[in-house]
Parts: structure tokens; C-alpha cells; sequence
């Protein structure tokens, strides 16, 4: 039963600020709120059946979180974050790019897109296996742009699948100076380095300032 001078945990979590991410991705959920940690709420589409889907029909990572984070905006209130990644290697001109979530076509699973990544780079020696990963993070209020933030993690691929932590490339994403993947090496030491986390960091300043 709550007492009068003790709140619940529940009425506490109604004091809490909240943040709406325009994304159906939950591995970015979740590793968003990981990284804002327990004094924000995050909560993001699959949450709120009424929200449509975004069609990503930008070139740019900048393009594409705009568009989600202003499509979406538009039908809650308050400020939405919307989260455009994704991985690019250099001896592929920079592909999947904006492709990263589709690169094996629509619907297809992570699985198939790593291997896919794996397959087109077969035979090429690590010197040439450069890539990063990209992150454009987009705030948006009543359908309008306030804010752009960006953040890198340089790299490169090994030549198969290893481990099994994080999501989507993880696995074969091997960040400067570690010669362990993405999804071998541990979340934190993830969330120290990468290109979600930097773009995440410059958001927190933004979003401290305004709140002020
Ligand atoms: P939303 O559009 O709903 O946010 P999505 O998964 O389609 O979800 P993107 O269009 O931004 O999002 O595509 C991002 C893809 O890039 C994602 O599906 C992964 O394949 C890859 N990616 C992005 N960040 C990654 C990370 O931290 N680790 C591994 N792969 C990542």
C-alpha cells in the first residue's frame, strides 16, 4: 500500500521526463536507455499502435532520421529522437549505407545482410577491410527539425561471424585498436566507442540545456 510521504515506484515513473524514439528498432531502444540511464524513460513505436511506418526515402543518414524524427513528431506531443545507422565500408564505396537495415532486401534479417557484407568481401585482406559505423541522431517537435547530432566508430571487418552480443553488424565489426567484433566484445565496452553512443552524448548536452 503507498504510504502518504512515500511515493511508489509508479508515481515516481510519472515524474520522470520521457523520451519518444521514432524507431521499431528495439536493439536501439535498449541500448538507449541504457545509455541514458534510469532517470529517463525511453519509449519508442512499437509502443504506440497508432504511429505510422516511416518510409526511409533519403540518400543520407541525415535525411533519413530527419524524416522520422518530423513524420513522427507530428502525431504525439513533446520531442521525438529518431535514429538513422548504419555501417559503411570503404572497399564497397561506402555500402550498405543507408541500405544497412535492407542491404539483402526488404524484410531480411540481420543474418542475412552480415552475410551477405561477408560473401561480396571474400578474399579481401585486412589492410582493405576498412569500415565504420554511423549514427545521425534527429530531435524533431511538431513536425519540425530542432536538432542534428552525429557520431562515428572507425573499424574493420573481420572475415567471418564472431560472437554473439549486440545486434544487426555487430558480429563481424571489429572497432580500432581491439581485435575482438562488436558482438564479442562486451555492451559497455561498446557503449564507450560507439558511433550511437558519441551522437547520444552531444543529444544529452542539447537536451540538459534546454531543459534548464
Ligand atoms: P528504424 O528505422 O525503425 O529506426 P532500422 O533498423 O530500420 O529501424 P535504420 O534504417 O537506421 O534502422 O538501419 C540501421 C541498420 O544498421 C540496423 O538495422 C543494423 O543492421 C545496422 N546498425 C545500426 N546500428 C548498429 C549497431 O550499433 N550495431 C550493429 N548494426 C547496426
Amino acid at each position: 500500500m503507498e504510504s502518504e510521504n512515500i511515493p511508489s515506484a509508479k508515481s515516481l515513473a510519472h515524474e520522470l521526463p520521457k523520451i519518444l524514439l521514432a524507431t521499431r528498432n528495439r536493439h536501439k531502444t535498449r541500448e538507449i536507455q541504457t545509455m541514458l540511464g534510469m532517470g529517463v524513460i525511453v519509449t519508442d513505436a512499437t509502443e504506440q499502435a497508432h504511429l505510422p511506418e516511416v518510409e526511409e526515402t533519403g540518400f543520407t543518414f541525415e535525411a533519413n532520421s530527419k524524416l522520422k524524427a518530423e513524420v513522427i513528431s507530428r502525431h504525439v506531443s513533446g520531442i521525438v529522437l529518431a535514429d538513422d545507422s548504419g555501417l559503411e565500408v570503404d572497399a564497397l564505396g561506402k555500402e550498405p549505407g543507408v541500405y544497412s537495415a535492407r542491404y539483402a532486401g526488404a524484410g531480411c534479417t540481420d543474418e542475412a545482410n552480415t552475410a551477405l557484407v561477408l560473401r561480396k568481401m571474400k578474399g579481401f585482406p585486412h589492410e582493405v577491410r576498412a569500415a565504420r559505423f554511423r549514427c545521425v541522431l534527429a530531435v524533431a517537435e511538431n513536425g519540425e527539425t530542432l536538432a542534428v547530432f552525429e557520431g562515428a566508430v572507425e573499424g574493420f571487418l573481420a572475415h567471418e561471424v564472431r560472437g554473439d552480443g549486440g545486434f544487426g553488424y555487430d558480429p563481424i565489426f571489429m572497432p580500432l585498436g581491439h581485435d575482438q567484433t562488436f558482438g564479442e566484445l562486451s555492451s559497455e565496452i561498446k557503449h564507450t566507442m560507439s558511433h550511437r553512443s558519441r551522437a547520444l552524448e552531444q543529444f544529452k548536452e542539447w537536451w540538459a540545456a534546454r531543459r534548464k
